[in-house]
């Protein structure tokens, strides 16, 4: 069996040639031929036609369990060669010997609805604003003011981990205890997804000291600690994991070079998230649909017996934007939105009331505006951002 990597590869080379570089530096080889290149770890061109190449690797190559190791592999000095102007990562095609290697999500879709107890709609969620500055009263006023308004989900800022200005114990604790009020309340179960993304020598420990003090989901920031923290994490937490990709855009925005959110994908519900960042179909961020459709599929299709994970569509997101993301990630998704909530005329809870009254309305088929005319929070934010 062999791993399938599959590029976008721009050269001046004849594409035949630029391909067996490809494999010769990723494998066996070198620049100039050495003596037992051609050993049986060496890699194979399956295809090279057009701006397509496809390497078949010999599993014997990588160790499994490894993910750094895999990434040297196939998304490793091939980027920097100068023979090729541009190379983009495609897609990965795992030999079942290193997808047993994974155990995927420990807390999948199905778990977190379970924990929630929430069925047949996607999950709002929102990014406390003004990201940094809140101390940790503040941040929990916010917090339990958007579980108020209905939200089901509230998340750290991807900037904001220990800081002076608002450590994370202390933040956990007034969030989670200002949460448990709202719910003995009104009954709404929210999750807190705290940002607990620090170097390997750290991650776990302060991890474990979260969901000590009351956690019921953890963030990190997969791409800047790596993804063999999320699996460490994933392995030993008893708590949903929600992973933010900041950085992406270094590697997956110019469409020629990089490496695209699908391999990402696939990585991440390999190592175990619970929720990903997959981009909006409607938002801020530069974005592009098909690269959505396939993370979207990547992370909930069948697939090694792996639980389903959700994409998390956030970025620039107000209700106007809601069904436009909905349509793309349908039922099975997580729809979030920072200033979209916060920035409300009225507040908080007016905005994640829109919020949650625009993902009401598409569920319901119902046209948005027609829906504003008995909704006075979703009527507000329309007028406020515009339809
Ligand atoms: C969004 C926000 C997130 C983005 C990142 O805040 O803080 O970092 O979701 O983008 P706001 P992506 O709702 O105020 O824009 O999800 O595409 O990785
Ligand atoms: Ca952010």
């Amino acid at each position: 069996m062999e791993l399938i990597a599959k590029y976008h590869v721009e050269t001046d080379l004849p594409i035949q040639k630029a391909a067996e570089a490809i494999a010769a530096e990723q494998s066996t080889g070198t620049w100039t031929a050495v003596r037992g290149a051609d050993n049986p770890l060496a890699a194979r061109v399956i295809l090279a036609e057009g701006d397509n190449v496809e390497i078949g690797f010999p599993e014997e190559l990588f160790e499994p369990g490894n993910i750094p190791q895999y990434l040297s592999v196939v998304a490793g000095n091939l980027f920097g060669l100068g023979e090729l102007k541009k190379v983009r990562l495609l897609d990965i095609i795992f030999p079942e010997s290193l997808l047993r290697a994974h155990r995927g999500p420990s807390f999948g879709i199905e778990d977190a609805r379970k924990i929630l107890g929430v069925y047949g709609r996607p999950l709002v969620g929102t990014i406390v604003k003004p990201k940094v500055g809140l101390d940790p009263a503040g941040t929990a006023r916010v917090a339990a003011a958007a579980v108020r308004g209905g939200l089901d989900l509230v998340k750290d800022d991807e900037t904001l981990t220990d800081q002076s200005f608002c450590p994370l114990i202390p933040r956990l604790e007034a969030v989670m205890s200002a949460l448990d009020r709202v719910e003995t309340e009104t009954g709404k179960k929210a999750f807190y997804a705290v940002n607990v993304t620090v170097g390997a020598d750290k991650i776990l420990e302060r991890a474990e000291a979260a969901v000590d003090h009351g956690a019921n989901m953890v963030m990190i920031d997969v791409l800047t600690v790596g993804f063999s923290a999320l699996e460490e994490l994933s392995r030993h937490l008893k708590v949903p994991v929600h992973v933010h990709r900041t950085m992406h855009g270094a590697f997956t925005r110019d469409k020629g070079h990089g490496i695209a959110m699908l391999v990402i994908s696939k990585l991440v519900r390999m190592t175990g998230g619970t929720n990903l960042h997959t981009g909006s179909y409607m938002g801020k961020m530069a974005r592009e649909t098909l690269e959505n459709d396939l993370s979207r599929d990547a992370l909930r299709e069948d697939w090694h017996g792996y639980k389903r994970v959700f994409p998390v569509a956030s970025g620039g997101v107000y209700p106007a934007k809601v069904h436009g993301n909905l349509d793309g990630y349908g039922i099975d998704c997580i729809i979030q939105a920072g200033g979209g909530v916060h920035g409300h005329p009225d507040g908080t809870t007016a905005g994640a009331r829109a919020m949650v009254q625009a993902a009401d309305a598409w569920r319901m088929q119902i046209p948005l505006k027609e829906y504003a005319k008995d909704h006075k929070e979703l009527e507000t934010a329309l007028k406020f951002w515009g339809y």
